[in-house]
């Protein structure tokens, strides 16, 4: 049976060749998809294939059935425009320039992470990264927030088990690296954080930020503002200003809220920065002696500064985007400004 179909798909391929008009298609159609044609006919002898072949069997008729249907209505299209047009010729024209196909490109948040680690580098700073999944040790106990601070409040966490979660910042990262490095270091450890904050405007479940942390001997909280006072005017210009509010961590001590000028309404205020002229980006300080205790530095002679920033907030704040979700939402009308 098989032989029989393979026969007929070579004369069928051969007959199609030759349709010159209407009558020659309507020959070929008849013969090979007439009600007594060469396929009603391989379909009348199914029943002497063996039970166990029937089924592959048919399925190659079916197919051969479908082929021959394709191309025959494809050689009376040809006929038709033939008849409407006579003498115009299907053809391919290699000279007309191709459909050029669309580019991807790398996504904002991508692109602000390069060119954070690309400025850090520039001042000395490494790259690290830290896990996603993180201990409750590393993620709050190393960084003096036992069980029972209400710091933790602030941070509200997916739990994977009693002691693993989501990271809810990339502070641990310090930790991991001061326990596996002699000081002086300085790094920046980029990565996701998790929290279960209520998502709005400017709050997401998942986000962004960038970790910094800076030891060696006579590091000051001057150090600090300069070096993010030079990191803001190579993101934002020369005209940006930060500024540095007294606030609380747990694992550095002073401790800042550090904030933005608004970049596109230049401080005087709008939608973006709710009309306050400063966007807040994120927390800082001198880290905490419990800190250099958990990991073995030793706090008389050493000094550092730390640092957390939001990068998607950084996104914002460059690019006047006063929803923090359009980040997220995979719109192609959006990501192609970028
Ligand atoms: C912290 O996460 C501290 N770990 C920062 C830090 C590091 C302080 C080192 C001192 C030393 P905070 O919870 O304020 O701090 O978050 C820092 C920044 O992360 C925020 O200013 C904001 O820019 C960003 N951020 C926090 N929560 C969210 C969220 N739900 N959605 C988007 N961005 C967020």
């Amino acid at each position: 049976m098989r032989e029989k179909i393979n026969k007929l798909r070579e004369e069928f391929n051969s007959s199609i060749l030759s349709i010159k008009d209407e009558k020659g298609y309507e020959s070929i159609y008849f013969r090979f998809l007439g009600r007594k044609g060469e396929i009603a006919g391989l379909f009348k002898k199914m029943p002497e294939v063996p039970q166990e072949e029937r089924a592959s069997v048919g399925s190659v008729i079916n197919e051969f059935k479908k082929f021959c249907e394709g191309k025959l209505e494809e050689a009376h299209r040809n006929l038709l425009r033939e008849k409407k047009e006579p003498g115009k010729k299907t053809c391919l024209d290699v000279t007309l320039p191709g459909t050029l196909p669309s580019l991807g490109r790398r996504h904002p948040i991508t692109q602000m992470v390069s060119e954070i680690e690309r400025i850090f580098s520039m001042m000395g700073f490494t790259v690290a990264h830290g896990p996603e999944i993180e201990t409750d040790y590393y993620n709050f106990e190393a960084l003096n927030i036992p069980a029972d601070h209400p710091a933790r409040d602030e941070q509200d966490s997916f739990y994977l088990t009693s002691s693993y979660l989501l990271r809810t910042h990339t502070s641990p990262g310090q930790i991991r690296v001061m326990k596996k490095t002699k000081p002086p270091l300085r790094v920046i450890i980029p990565g996701r954080c998790f929290r279960r904050d209520a998502v709005d405007a400017s709050h997401l479940h998942t986000f962004y930020q960038v970790e910094g942390l800076m030891v060696d001997k006579e590091v000051t909280f001057s150090h600090l503002k300069g070096i993010l006072e030079v990191f803001a005017r190579e993101i934002f210009g020369p005209q940006a200003a930060m500024r540095f509010r007294p606030d609380y961590f747990p694992f550095t001590e002073p401790s800042a809220e550090i904030s933005i000028s608004c970049f596109p309404c230049r401080g005087r205020g709008c939608r973006t920065c709710s009309n306050t002229g400063w966007l807040e980006i994120g927390g800082a300080g001198m880290v905490h002696p419990s800190v250099f205790k958990v990991v073995g530095y030793n706090y008389e002679d050493f000094s550092g500064f730390a640092f957390g920033l939001g990068i998607d907030r950084l996104i914002m704040n460059r690019y006047g985007i006063n929803d923090i979700r359009i980040l997220y939402e995979n719109d192609l009308r959006f990501l192609r400004q970028f």
